[in-house]
């Protein structure tokens, strides 16, 4: 199965990007986390978007916050979809980050999720990877199949509690 490359700027983006990591070893993708910037170490973010085809890369997600140019810096050097997670990580509550990573120009996609939106990051690439990927497919539509389930029990139990946190 091809993998997935979870790239974010700094250290200080590890905490919001950790949902996808776990999201993407739940749907058994495999995956690599790395520290790359676009800003401090940007030979080191293009090599990495330019050899990623060829190291057996299908989908790379990357996080960055404040000035957020890692999803578009790696999306200019790699024909690969490039997922984009802006990182609420300044006095401006991700707002600077999610239009640095959304408002690409024609021609060069980045696919942004929601701020901090690193597990539905890890579903997207899960949905673009089961494209080709049946076994995969399977496991995406019982995650759905799970968070329904989950919400219908939650429905149930509020019918059974109404009464009681009405009182409350
Ligand atoms: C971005 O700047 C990083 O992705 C991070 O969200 C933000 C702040 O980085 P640090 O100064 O905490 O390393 O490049």
């Amino acid at each position: 199965m091809k993998k997935v490359a979870i790239i974010m700027g700094s250290d200080s983006d590890l905490n919001a990007v950790k949902p996808a990591a776990l999201m993407l070893r739940k749907l058994e993708i495999p995956f690599v986390m790395r520290i790359i910037s676009a800003h401090r170490t940007p030979e080191a973010a293009a090599r990495f978007a330019r050899e990623a085809a060829d190291e057996g890369f299908g989908v790379l997600i990357a996080a960055a916050g404040k000035a957020a140019h890692l999803a578009g810096a790696l999306a200019a050097n790699t024909p690969l979809p490039v997922i984009g997670i802006p990182i609420k990580s300044s006095t401006l509550d991700g707002l600077d980050a999610l239009l640095s990573t959304v408002q690409m120009p024609s021609g060069m996609p980045v696919a942004t999720v929601a701020i901090d939106g690193a597990q539905n990051a890890a579903i997207l690439a899960a949905q673009i990877l089961a494209l080709s990927d049946g076994a995969l497919a399977g496991r995406v539509q019982a995650l759905r199949a799970e968070q329904t389930k989950k919400v219908i029990e939650k429905d149930e139990q509020l019918q059974k509690d109404i009464e009681k946190i009405l009182e409350a």
